[in-house]
């Protein structure tokens, strides 16, 4: 397949720290370098967006977000004869720029890529010592940092959610580990009925082995596999939900580039199917499912008559100013805007009165899937690519052993690097709790930044071995100077409104009925992998369930 990147045969001669202090130079240009790109056509199909919520309108179900809790709930009721509204507080994500391209590229934020911020805060901050953060139009973009006392949690926002943001690695977690992700969920309908049900709905495949083998922008994750397994490590292949032949189409220079242009974080202009391409596509095509956008949801609160739920929405512009407030009855709430948002949301409406017999339990239960992030600087002679797929393929799975399954990450910076990357989930023990701050009027999260040094432990299980059989050392220029781990965010918030504690074992609130939660809030602080598949599933069983037996 065309692209080969070619090797630098020679620089072996030159020291590593050599190279690294001889390109620094290049940084400023190079990182921040946007990969200029023709004009774009679009590929995808994406749903209509309805606008028009009515203030005072009757709704059968209100849904609150439309990730992956948000988008199964919407398509399965759609199909069962429900009318559904999705209230989405991010943007529809389906007009392009003035540059013709939907989403902003990673080496190059701008507007597009942050969540109401006027500088960026991108998750690796440095390289080679230079800060990479820059000043930005407050917009409401793709990506939100949202930053508590001990942890900066990063989610999606947008119609799609995570989908939109994420790398696409869609993980089922081993049979023999779904008892301490889900422990009161029967894992026989989940692996026999569940798992495949949401593959399938995703849209998950696995890479072509013979063309990963020889494809230039997989050299990063071979190098990755041959200092695994040179430690002795299980490597393993991950499904993904990226178009494959997209991605060969992209290294043959037939299409527009995405994952091979470093598109990720900020969005895909094309090749992954994200939810307005898969599920969010098939609710539509029903012809029952309306989404807002730009409306945020404030208020829950049984109705004064009549029964159901009078709902309160903000209605934002792109700088995130409120522009109206709407008032809706929804005879059921489905609260799917993620960990974080559903949590905050349930935590404030219980503390403040509208919600007032929740369980004590609405809050707790939160993790943050144990993500460390390392870097590893490789030898002159383990190059890992200038041009490197923006989307993971592959693992390390020392879970057993050592706590940790690391994620052979790309780090697409349009450079040779010589590094390493990877992102680790581990099993940290710890989980924090969401409590309402009377006194600031936010909700705040407990958790402690010390508590990532067991994250650290567990993924040193793996990388230090790394390091000490290839005479290697860890990179210390990504998320600062001098720091080895990114131990101050997230991209897996799990947790916080917990099942079979703030919620009964399929969803359903405690003290409400007719209120449910279904996204990344009901799964106890980690999923032992990257969490969307597991989060698919399980609104797949809940809401089945909930369809057989409430409507
Ligand atoms: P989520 O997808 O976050 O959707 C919630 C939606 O609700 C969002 O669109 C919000 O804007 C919206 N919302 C929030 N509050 C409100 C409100 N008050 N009113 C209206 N709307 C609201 O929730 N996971 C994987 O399995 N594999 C990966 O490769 C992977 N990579 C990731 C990379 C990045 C950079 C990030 C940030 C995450 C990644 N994840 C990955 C995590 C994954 O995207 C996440 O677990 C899911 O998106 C969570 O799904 P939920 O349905 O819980």
């Amino acid at each position: 397949m065309g692209n080969k990147t070619p090797c630098n045969k020679g620089s072996g001669e030159m020291s590593r720290r050599g190279f690294l202090a001889g390109t620094s130079s290049l940084v400023g240009a190079v990182a921040l370098a946007g990969h200029g790109s023709a004009a774009y056509a679009r590929t995808a199909a994406v749903p209509t967006v309805v606008q028009g919520l009515d203030n005072g309108a009757r709704l059968p179900v209100l849904i609150v977000g439309t990730g992956y809790g948000g988008s199964v709930a919407a398509l399965r009721l759609a199909r069962a004869g429900v009318d559904v509204h999705m209230a989405e507080m991010g943007m529809a994500w389906d007009t392009p720029g003035p540059d013709g391209k939907i989403f902003a590229n990673t080496t190059k934020p701008d507007h597009r890529s942050f969540w109401l911020r006027t500088r960026t805060k991108q998750p690796l901050s440095n390289f080679l010592g230079f800060p990479l953060d820059k000043d930005v139009p407050r917009y409401t973009g793709i990506l939100d940092a949202e930053e508590f006392a001990g942890i900066t949690v990063y989610q999606g926002r947008g119609v799609g959610g995570g989908s939109l943001v994420n790398g696409g690695m869609a993980v089922t977690p081993r049979r023999e580990r779904f008892g301490s992700v889900l422990p009161t969920v029967d894992p026989a309908e989940m692996y026999d009925v569940y798992y495949p049900r949401a593959n399938a709905g995703l849209g998950v495949t696995q890479v072509d082995p013979a063309w990963w083998e020889s494809a230039a922008c997989y050299q990063y994750a071979r190098v990755g596999r041959k200092h695994a397994q040179r430690s002795g490590f299980p490597f393993v292949f991950v499904p993904n939900v990226y178009d494959w032949d997209y991605m060969k189409q992209e290294a043959a220079g037939t299409v527009p580039k995405s994952a091979l242009d470093g598109e990720v974080i900020y969005g895909n202009n094309a090749g992954k199917k994200h939810m307005q391409k898969t599920y969010l596509a098939q609710a539509k095509a029903t012809g029952r499912v309306a989404i807002s956008p730009l409306h945020r949801v404030t208020s829950v609160t049984p109705a004064a008559s009549g029964g159901g739920y009078t709902v309160v929405l903000e209605q934002l512009d792109t700088t995130g100013t409120v522009t109206a407030t709407k008032t809706v009855t929804a005879d059921r709430v489905f609260f799917a805007a993620g960990s974080v948002g559903t949590s905050k949301l349930l935590v404030r409406l219980k503390a403040t009165g509208a919600l007032p017999d929740l369980s004590d339990e609405v809050g707790r239960g939160w993790g943050d899937n144990g993500n460390v992030m390392c870097g590893r600087a490789n030898h002159m002679w383990d190059a890992t690519g200038k041009l490197q797929s923006a989307m993971p393929t592959a693992g390390i799975d020392n879970w057993d052993a050592g706590g940790a399954f690391a994620e052979v990450a790309p780090l697409p910076t349009g450079i040779e690097t010589y590094a390493s990357f990877y992102l680790s989930i581990t099993k940290n023990p710890h989980r924090a709790e969401f409590t309402w701050n009377a006194a600031t009027g936010t909700v705040d999260l407990s958790w402690q930044r010390a508590w990532k040094q067991d994250s650290i432990a567990m993924a040193k299980t793996i990388f230090d071995k790394i390091n000490a059989k290839e005479g290697t050392i860890y990179r210390t220029d990504l998320f600062g100077t001098n720091k080895i781990w990114g131990d101050h965010l997230t991209y897996h918030p799990l947790g916080g409104a917990v099942l079979d504690r703030a919620t009964d074992n399929h969803g359903r609130l405690h003290g409400y009925s007719g209120l449910y939660v279904i996204d990344g809030a009901l799964i106890p602080g980690n999923a032992t992998v990257n969490p969307f598949v597991t989060i698919t599933a399980l609104a797949e069983r809940n809401i089945e369930h909930i369809i057989a037996t409430d409507l």
